[in-house]
């Protein structure tokens, strides 16, 4: 089966399929643009954006949208994350964190996924601190200043073992349990 995941973002392709590897699934990168509705929560996005593939007429696809929420930013930069990226990059959030103890946060991905008239959406969460520098070289976007454990950063360990515990691994994982139940994969 074709599976188009549609996103700007090579790394999250990447991701995918390092889980569906020993599935017959063959993932097919669209570089194609949704709209991205300004609301509080991830699935809201995900929903308007898969309905809106939808009635464009792209069939057996994938998005996700996922973020950062930092407890002591009051969740931020959360559903902003793409923009907080963007504008303030991992040297800004680090400068925002200077001096505060608590360190927590946590990942968040919403995958929804049709496949002919099937609609699946599940949402995965990983948390951990926020680092004190940025470490490590792999992932993409917030992977140098995150580590799930106070260890290493998703950004020092490769996609398969970021796959065992992070918010789009644990939403792939569910993603998969659901595609096998229904006979899909
Ligand atoms: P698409 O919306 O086109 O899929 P995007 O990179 O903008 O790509 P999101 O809106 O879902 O994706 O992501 C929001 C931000 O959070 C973005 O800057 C990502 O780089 C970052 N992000 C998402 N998942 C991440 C992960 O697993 N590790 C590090 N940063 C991540």
């Amino acid at each position: 089966m074709k599976l188009n995941v549609v996103t700007h973002n090579p790394g999250k392709v990447k991701e995918y399929q390092a889980e569906f590897s020993e599935f017959d699934v063959q993932m097919v990168h669209v570089n194609r643009e949704y709209d991205e509705v300004q609301t509080a929560y991830l699935e809201e996005v995900v929903d308007k954006g898969m309905k809106q593939l939808y009635a464009e007429g792209l069939r057996d696809f994938m998005i996700d949208d996922s973020g950062l929420f930092i407890n002591a930013l009051k969740g931020f930069p959360g559903v902003y994350s793409a923009y907080g990226q963007k504008t303030l990059g991992n040297k800004g959030i680090l400068k925002l964190m200077e001096g505060v103890e608590d360190r927590t946060a946590s990942f968040k991905c919403c995958i929804g996924c049709m496949i002919g008239e099937e609609r699946i959406v599940v949402t995965g969460t990983c948390p951990g601190y926020i680092l004190y520098e940025e470490r490590g070289t792999e992932g993409f976007g917030y992977d140098p200043i995150f580590t799930p454990n106070g260890e290493q950063s998703f950004a020092e360990i490769p996609i398969e073992q970021k796959n065992t515990v992070s918010h789009r691994g644990i939403a792939t994982a569910m993603l998969i349990d659901e595609l096998k139940k229904r006979g899909l994969i």
